[in-house]
């Protein structure tokens, strides 16, 4: 067996967690299996100049079986992700069908869904009740203290209908703060449920509980994640699913296909090493260990000195040969732009975050953290046929050389997922055997940065581009601060959350003077903005995500905007996360029918916990003289407050 050293976390999340499940599953004792399926990208991936490690072992004489050597309960708890036993997933959930569906008559193409008198008003509410607690996880075979939602990693699906209310109950087991954010949701009217500590609310404090309610004005795939630091990247993010019309049909909803990147180390001290990162080092920490497919991969037990058993399991699908299959694609991570194909197969994809669109075909769907691509895959094969999904976020993006690198940090070792599609027919206790069929070209850092052309992704339903009331600049660079910390900063600013003084329940009360760390942009009564990014200095890939909005993205791209420039202007693509590329630009606008006040982030969860942050305040007379701020967010800061009279909270970082 391997060395068994403790978990750092077991200082940190206190001991009693740490291992206590492993003897009641035994698989310490499994016998030590082949290492998993074939390295990356053939034998050309990694060239000798750039690697700081070796890639995975290639197969050896072993046989291996996907579904692995650890129990599901041992790899991801009381998820059922990633195993053949999970169910398809309906048209849409159970309530009212007026003219025979949940949404009526409405499509994609001629429904605004930005005006909430168009959203179904369906009378229903899909209640949760959720309890966050520390349990000791192997989802790649490495023992690790993760923080999870109702014991499941990854974390429980939220599905609904379009235009459904959503009811959280959550209560807080940890011994720290939370709160949990609704990725893509507009919050209309309800922007104190948006789960931003110290921006939309207080944290919940240990031991108590919050109920965030709000509706689904939009549809498609999401995600939820703890906003609190960098905790989402232990386990504590997980699937959404929004059923509305569609205009591109499939046959099987094969649901969620969460991808991220992994690290074999608890939350807080990653934060640590990103803010004492040397620019000049050998590595720049922190490096990825492994990426994940729904919660799932193998791991070369040989790279750490954690307990690590080899062939923990990899996730698997099924196919039904001749029927198209829509798969919902969410990245996750903290940091990868994630590079997404299946052997040989043409991937449709039909809609970006919460936006449809006119259909495209590609084979390789590029995802910053945040996005989400729904894809629209054909069963082309035989029935007894297995083909391997597969995500890469390539070499570590830290050459040197630069250039024929990735565009994300990684120590070289997990630099892939691989997941099973197995065919009615097929044999599942062995692995597919099909190859790579992406050139490692698609990959390489600068040029592959980036989402796919503006001028491919056409929303449904269309919007022109308007001028804009008022134009907002932002250089976004880094640097080391007078403590030597490194930080980012937009104007040479930075953001840093106050945990016990909520910006969007201060300026509630009136008091809009914040301090400059709060970052605020006083919008007033303006009715659009456009956003111009510009990247200096420091060539990293950044998703920049809005909360409260979906934005229209009139130009990106490497170097610097032409002020003139607009892809698509009678119909631009529009999401809520977009890459900005290495050295590049970013134009966007957003209209602001959304009183509140509203983060723009960058949703690396490094460069968030280092301040990369702006807050647009919508409409200001109405959030400072007439909105409402229900009682409940005045009781949870009381309970942080009484939390914090006696607890010293160390925020190590922006806080969001
Ligand atoms: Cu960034």
């Amino acid at each position: 067996m391997r060395a068994v050293t403790k978990l750092s976390a077991a200082a940190f999340w206190g001991s009693a967690v740490v291992s206590a499940w492993a003897p009641q599953f035994g698989w310490k004792s499994k016998p030590q299996g082949s290492p998993g399926p074939s390295g990356p990208h053939g034998p050309n991936f990694w060239n000798s100049s750039q690697t700081q490690g070796s890639p995975w072992p290639h197969p050896t004489s072993h046989p291996w079986s996907p579904s692995g050597v650890l129990p599901q309960n041992a790899t991801n708890g009381l998820s059922s992700w990633g195993t053949l036993d999970h169910p398809d997933f309906p048209g849409w959930v159970d309530g009212p069908l007026p003219q025979g569906c949940p949404w009526g008559l409405r499509q994609q193409n001629d429904t605004n869904p930005y005006n909430e008198k168009n959203v179904p008003n369906t009378g229903m509410t899909r209640y949760y009740e959720w309890e966050i607690s520390n349990k000791t996880m192997a989802p790649d075979g490495v023992e690790l203290g993760l923080l999870v939602v109702n014991g499941q990693f990854p974390g429980p699906l939220i599905e609904a209908n379009w235009g459904d209310w959503i009811e959280v109950k959550i209560t807080n087991n940890l011994n720290e703060g939370t709160a949990m954010h609704w990725h893509g949701f507009l919050q209309k009217g309800t922007p104190w449920y948006d789960g931003t500590p110290g921006l939309s609310q207080c944290p919940i404090a240990p031991g108590k509980s919050f109920t965030y309610r709000f509706r689904a004005e939009l549809y498609g795939t999401s995600w939820w994640h703890s906003h609190w630091s960098a905790q989402y990247l232990n386990g504590l993010s997980g699937p959404i699913i929004i059923h509305g019309p569609v205009a591109d049909q499939y046959d099987v909803d094969l649901g969620p296909v969460m991808l991220t990147d992994w690290f074999h180390a608890d939350y807080y001290s990653l934060v640590q090493q990103v803010f004492f990162a040397s620019e000049v080092g050998p590595i720049f920490p922190p490096n990825s260990n492994n990426m994940l497919i729904n919660g799932k991969n193998n791991y070369d037990c040989k790279n750490t000195n954690l307990t690590c058993t080899p062939n923990a399991g990899v996730s698997q699908f099924r196919f039904q040969s001749g029927k198209k299959h829509l798969l919902r694609l969410v990245n996750h991570a903290a940091e990868a732009v994630i590079f997404f194909s299946i052997d040989g197969y043409k991937l449709k994809v039909v809609a970006n975050d919460f936006v449809p669109i006119e259909p495209y075909y590609t084979d390789l769907v590029t995802l910053g953290v945040g996005q989400r691509s729904d894809i629209i895959v054909e069963a082309t094969g035989n029935s007894t046929d297995a083909v391997w999904m597969r995500m890469t976020e390539g070499p570590s993006g830290l050459g040197p050389p630069r250039g024929q690198t990735g565009c994300s940090l990684n120590d070289g070792h997990g630099v892939e997922a691989l997941a099973a599609i197995y065919y009615e027919d097929a044999d599942t206790s062995i692995p597919p055997t099909t190859s790579n069929t992406i050139d490692n070209s698609r990959i390489y850092f600068p040029l592959n940065c980036n989402n796919q052309p503006l001028n491919l992704t056409v929303p449904k339903y269309p919007i022109p581009v308007q001028d804009p009331d008022v134009t907002l600049n932002f250089t976004m660079s880094a640097k080391y601060n007078s403590t030597g910390a490194f930080k980012w900063y937009m104007n040479n600013e930075t953001y840093v959350a106050n945990y016990n003084d909520p910006t969007l329940l201060e300026a509630g009360l009136g008091n809009i003077d914040f301090p400059k760390e709060s970052r605020v942009f006083d919008l007033g009564t303006n009715k659009t903005v456009r956003i111009i990014m510009q990247s200096v200095g420091f060539p990293a890939s950044h998703p920049m995500h809005i909360h409260g909005f979906n934005m229209q993205v009139l130009s990106e791209g490497i170097g610097t905007w032409d002020g003139v420039s607009i892809t698509n202007p009678e119909n631009p693509q529009r999401r809520d996360t977009q890459l900005v590329q290495p050295n590049g630009y970013l134009v966007i606008q957003i209209e602001l029918d959304n009183w509140g006040v509203w983060p723009f982030h960058c949703h690396i969860a490094w460069h968030i916990s280092e301040g990369m942050n702006i807050n647009l305040m919508v409409n200001t007379p109405y959030v400072t003289n007439e909105m409402e701020i229900p009682y409940v967010m005045a009781q949870t800061c009381r309970d942080w407050a009484a939390f914090t009279n006696t607890t010293v909270v160390n925020q190590i970082d922006s806080g969001l």
